[in-house]
């Protein structure tokens, strides 16, 4: 039997989420318009008053914000509420460039930590539940937002953030976790760290897991559940949405419902702006029409994915996203062909490789190459050179086959490549040093 965090919510009508979305936006619109200078100038530049924003199919006259106009505002500029009405503040590492500060009221805080609430449900978490969260604490919204939601459900929460995987194995154990919290990259080297220490997912009471903040593949998503004997289950979010909880996996595990009450999707086509009909892929934008503090309107993601409203049988009408396919800025162009890590992750599980791999692209004599390193399994060894070549010659075409082009494979002994404890950094990408 599925459970619901906020059934009225989650199993409501389309017509009746329709009307509180149309509520809700027309008074967001009108709090951003009278508070926020900066998307004010926005709306008058496009001649857009809050009057002729009345329902979501008014959506469209708004302006897009951006990660540029998040830099440009910093640090206070799309903020709406005066600052002694806001409780935290959350920030990404900002080490890809983009340093995204969210502000919060006690009122946000409660909305957030209630989405999360809605994706441990759905994982199938109660009360009766030990939580362990292992995304990092601090200023990432990944400890602290699926802390809260661990709280409102009444599970038995351990904040253990990352790190320390053997600690975290004990712990594991002698409390009896039954629900882990991480990024995918982790939940896969807890997995292996576990079986290193001699144990099996006998060993431990784990059932589920709620893995997100970096992409991963069903192939991954095959592989952990296989390591530690669970289920695991998608969340998606990012900090300037608040973080954790926009959407979330049921038990169908086809797509996150995306929590409509609060977030409005919109897919776009990233090059035109225009906005593509359910079932397209395109970069999907947000809407946030209950936050107070950092209310984004129409701020485009840059992850790819697709929007469904087929029914679910779980229960819920909340329409659901797709896994992203990766962020348009992650799509790598090499010779000229799109590539995303996710497709090799993907070829290389089916191929019965680990997930431990690292792409490298450079440009050689005005040429792209491509460069994977893949980590074996102990079996996969073998003292023969031509017995690796041939591996190797065997793993690159099938690459070749998915990708269109050829990479150079280089197959690297178990534990070779370095293990993430919070997002993987899985591409080095070399010719943006050279320009
Ligand atoms: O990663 C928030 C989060 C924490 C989500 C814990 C889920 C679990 P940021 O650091 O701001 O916030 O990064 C947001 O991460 O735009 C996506 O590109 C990517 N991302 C987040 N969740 C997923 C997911 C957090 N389930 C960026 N699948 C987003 C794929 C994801 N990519």
């Amino acid at each position: 039997m599925e459970r619901y965090w906020n059934q009225e919510i989650e199993t409501m009508s389309r017509e009746d989420m329709k009307k509180l979305q149309d509520e809700r936006l027309a008074a967001q619109v009108k709090h951003v318009y009278e508070n926020v200078e900066y998307y004010r100038n926005l709306m008058d530049e496009k001649g857009v008053k809050p009057e002729d924003v009345k329902s979501t199919e008014d959506l469209h006259k708004l302006p897009f914000l951006s990660k540029a106009d998040l830099r440009d505002a910093y640090p206070y500029g799309l903020l709406a509420k005066p600052l002694s009405e806001c409780v935290r503040i959350q920030s990404t590492s900002g080490t890809t460039g983009r340093r995204v500060v969210a502000f919060y009221t006690q009122h946000d805080i409660d909305l957030w930590e209630d989405c999360c609430a809605r994706a441990i449900t759905a994982a199938g978490g109660t009360n009766e539940d030990v939580c362990q969260v292992c995304y990092g604490y601090g200023l990432f919204t990944g400890g602290p937002g699926l802390n809260g939601g661990s709280h409102k459900v009444g599970c038995l929460t351990l904040p253990m953030s990352s790190g320390n995987t053997e600690r975290q194995i004990q712990f594991m154990r002698d409390l009896g976790s039954t629900i882990l919290c991480c990024t995918p990259s982790y939940a896969a080297y807890i997995g292996e760290t576990l079986h290193d220490m001699g144990y099996t997912p006998d060993d431990i009471k784990l059932k589920a897991g709620i893995f997100g903040a970096e992409p991963w593949t069903e192939e991954m998503r095959r592989s952990i559940e296989n390591s530690l004997g669970i289920k695991a289950y998608d969340i998606y979010g990012l900090t300037e949405t608040s973080g954790p909880g926009v959407s979330f996996e049921c038990s169908e595990q086809t797509g996150m419902h995306i929590n409509e009450d609060h977030f409005i999707p919109e897919i776009i086509n990233p090059d035109t702006g225009e906005v593509l009909p359910e079932g397209e892929v395109g970069e999907l934008v947000f809407t946030s029409i209950t936050k107070e503090a950092f209310p984004l309107l129409r701020y485009r993601t840059r992850d790819l994915c697709v929007l469904s409203r087929k029914k679910c049988s779980c229960g819920r009408t909340l329409i659901k996203m797709s896994k992203p396919m990766g962020r348009s800025d992650d799509m790598l162009i090499i010779r000229g062909v799109n590539v995303f890590p996710s497709q090799i992750e993907t070829v290389l599980i089916e191929q019965g490789y680990t997930p431990n791999y690292l792409i490298e692209v450079d440009r050689v004599n005005n040429s792209d190459t491509l460069d994977i390193s893949v980590e074996m399994n102990p079996e996969q060894l073998s003292d023969k050179v031509k017995d690796m070549q041939d591996k190797e010659r065997q793993l690159a075409g099938a690459i070749k086959t998915m990708l269109g082009i050829s990479p150079k494979v280089h197959l690297v002994s178990p534990k070779s490549i370095a293990r993430s404890e919070g997002k993987a950094v899985r591409v080095i990408d070399k010719r943006k040093l050279h320009d």
